[in-house]
């Protein structure tokens, strides 16, 4: 077990509600109201977006947004970057960023890639020669990135994997491999180090891991090994048993979670932060998240979009419905499909974004359980409450 003195003083929570928390992470590029969903900028830029429309007053206002170790590391590389002074520098990014530590990506991305206890052996997809992503080596390069939220190395093995021991077996190496993620990095005044939980399904696993990750004193704990197409009934059992075990005075980030009402019931149970690539991705298949009824996606391409001339929502503040109706955006989408994936990634951060903002005023005002209620019912008003 470490014992190096991390900064504790880096989330306050302001208001809580039931399990549901409001709060305010204060890092070195400004504070970042919680709950917030960071969305993912594989090389700390939205795929589809630019830096002002993330940031502007009449942009998204985007506290912080997400980078991965991996694809920086490969490009432009730890040394390029750390010369440069790092990440904020190189993407003239002003607000904060929190890294990935890359082992999910690449066993997620490369077909090849093998865990050992060294850590992620994986071929360049530049060059093809072998790579190996240690703890070490991942912190090096996240010092080196410069991130203010900075990820321990974990061995993730998807929750549908039906072996056991490997489950029992990546438990255990992701605790081992937090305390060399301790011991390796070298700039914690700066850069707080969030640790991971893993233990797939296993109630008894995900204890284990919980009573050791909690007696190593981070700023973060993140819940992972989650939102890979478990059932739902599992997915949020595992999130209540996290939650219930992390300490409240640190801010929970569950990974890889981006569908709206997943989004809210994990307030309800008490977690603060969330990525994932999903608003962007559906955005460039052609989809706008909406509120309900479900599934809440609205098909810019679908036929019965060709004569609506209202707005994607009558409430987002946005240009993609300031200044385009659902009727002209379904004829931009058969001719110019990539300015459609712009609008529509913004309207789906944005969306996103909004949400977490309504979360957290409902919790401020002592209305979170009634507020959530409603929003479920406008979702889904065929389900019998
Ligand atoms: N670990 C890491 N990154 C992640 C996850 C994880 O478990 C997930 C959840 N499947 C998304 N991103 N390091």
């Amino acid at each position: 077990m470490q014992k190096r003195p991390q900064s504790t003083r880096a989330f306050t929570v302001e208001h809580v509600d039931g399990l549901a928390r409001a709060g305010t992470l204060h890092l070195p590029h400004g504070p970042v109201r919680t709950p917030v969903f960071m969305p993912v900028g594989t090389q700390a830029t939205v795929k589809g977006l630019t830096n002002a429309q993330m940031t502007d007053g009449d942009g998204l206002d985007l506290d912080i947004c997400l980078a991965n170790t991996y694809h920086l590391g490969l490009r432009p590389g730890g040394d390029a970057l750390e010369a440069l002074g790092g990440i904020h520098t190189f993407s003239r990014w002003p607000r904060n960023v929190l890294t990935d530590s890359g082992g999910f990506q690449m066993v997620s991305l490369l077909q090849f890639s093998q865990v050992t206890e060294h850590g992620v052996h994986f071929q360049s997809p530049v060059d093809g020669s072998a790579m190996l992503l240690t703890p070490e080596r991942s912190m090096e390069l996240q010092n080196q990135i410069g991130a203010d939220i900075i990820m321990a190395l974990d061995d993730v093995v998807p929750a549908t994997a039906t072996d056991a021991a490997r489950f029992a077996e990546a438990t255990e190496r992701t605790i081992r491999w937090l305390d060399r993620c301790i011991r390796a990095h070298r700039r914690p005044q700066q850069q707080l180090l969030f640790g991971i939980v893993q233990g797939g399904l296993d109630t008894s696993l995900r204890q284990r891991c919980l009573q050791q990750i909690v007696q190593r004193p981070l700023p973060g704990y993140a819940i992972g090994g989650l939102a890979g197409g478990e059932e739902k009934r599992q997915f949020w059992r595992v999130v209540q048993q996290c939650t219930a075990t992390l300490p409240p005075d640190r801010p929970r980030y569950c990974m890889g979670v981006g569908y709206p009402a997943d989004l809210l019931v994990c307030v309800a149970l008490g977690v603060d932060m969330f990525d994932c690539v999903y608003p962007a991705r559906t955005a460039r298949f052609g989809s706008a998240l909406v509120d309900g009824p479900a599934p809440g996606v609205l098909k810019v391409r679908a036929a019965d979009m060709a004569a609506d001339y209202r707005p994607l929502s009558a409430d987002c503040p946005q240009r993609c419905c300031r200044a385009y109706s659902r009727a002209y955006l379904h004829v931009l989408a058969a001719r110019d499909a990539s300015v459609v994936a712009q609008l529509l990634t913004l309207h789906n951060v944005a969306y996103l974004t909004r949400l977490m903002r309504r979360a957290r005023q409902a919790i401020a005002e002592g209305d979170f359980p009634s507020w959530v209620q409603r929003w479920f019912r406008q979702q889904y008003p065929q389900h019998d409450y």
